[in-house]
């Protein structure tokens, strides 16, 4: 396990303009990069300490989480909030999940603002209607017109304050049933509106359609994909070679920790103790060694009185 000091104080404008640039490097790279689901802080450490160089701020694990639907009932500022904690724990480049922007051009154009300030490196946003609904719900879901949408994208690109943000846009035509055709024009309209890369969404299992985007796009911008249900049909090799730039993980921490805590949860229900579990869990050191409680310690050397401090004098009456 890494022991980096994660202080709140590393995190000024210099480290965040670095971020945003980093984000740009991985999304630029000839080489296929990967992106890693987390939905709050402690997440989103463990994606860095693992080796991970960039997180994918989940909308639907980060509301997941906070144990509502992944239908916008999570708002803006408390997505911020979330997103707060996860910058303020991480060193490495965050994407968030901006939905379609909570609302118009406006309301997508002043979360890119307040990402900015928290040393977000990118955000991605969806051509679809607020408020969302999960790409894995229902059929034929109705889509953004296509010249609203290439203004807020615009609008997103104005009013980034970290030259080196990026704004992805991202085209939902195939998982609503429209035609490979319909998704390659959209992207060429977000890509000429000023997107920084296009994330091609795809529901079906083999991942064809994906593969025969990549190979009609050629290339004109970075490819970003999600492949939670064509994972098993394609591997990572042949979606470099199909010149994908960056993969995202989109979900697995999230239904990782639904899973482990129900286990343990039923288990302790059931047994009436815990001792069952214990080997399942991880120490409560490690928590304090992960979370550097020994940083404290020494600040706390460093910052508080040695001895304690005598007692306030009062006036003499
Ligand atoms: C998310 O992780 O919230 C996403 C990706 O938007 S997906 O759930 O695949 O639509
Ligand atoms: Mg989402």
């Amino acid at each position: 396990m890494r022991n980096d000091n994660h202080h709140s104080d590393h995190h000024d404008n210099q480290a965040a303009a670095s971020k945003a640039a980093m984000m740009r490097a991985l999304l630029l790279s000839p080489s296929l990069g990967f992106l890693m689901e987390a939905h709050n802080g402690l997440s989103a450490r463990i994606v860095e300490d693992v080796g991970f160089s960039g997180i994918w701020a989940s909308g639907f694990s980060i509301s997941t989480a906070l144990g509502v639907r992944d239908s916008n009932e999570v708002s803006a500022g408390e997505v911020l909030d979330t997103v707060a904690y996860m910058a303020d724990a991480t060193h490495i480049p965050i994407m968030v999940d901006g939905d379609t922007g909570y609302g118009n051009f406006n309301n997508a154009r002043r979360f890119v603002r307040q990402l900015c300030r928290l040393g977000v490196a990118a955000v991605c946003i969806e051509d679809k209607l607020f408020p969302k609904t999960n790409s894995f719900l229902g059929e034929c879901q109705p889509l953004a017109d296509t010249d609203e949408f290439c203004g807020k994208i615009t609008a997103c690109k104005d009013s980034q304050t970290d030259d080196d943000f990026c704004v992805v846009a991202r085209v939902e035509a195939l998982v609503s049933g429209y035609s490979l055709g319909e998704a390659l024009d959209r992207a060429e309209a977000y890509r000429r509106a000023g997107a920084d890369a296009v994330f091609i969404h795809s529901k079906r299992k083999d991942g064809k359609e994906v593969l025969a985007f990549a190979k009609e796009w050629g290339r004109r911008c970075p490819l970003v994909i999600t492949p939670t249900t064509y994972h098993r049909a394609v591997g990572v090799d042949s979606f470099e070679r199909a010149g994908i730039s960056t993969l995202i993980w989109a979900n697995q921490n999230m239904r990782a920790s639904m899973h482990a805590m129900r286990e343990v949860c039923e288990e302790v229900f059931r047994n009436r103790r815990v001792s069952d579990v214990e080997q399942a869990l991880v120490p409560v050191k490690e928590v304090f060694d992960f979370l550097d409680y020994d940083e404290l310690d020494d600040a706390s050397r460093r910052y508080l009185p040695a001895e304690p401090t005598r007692a306030p004098r009062r006036n003499a009456s």
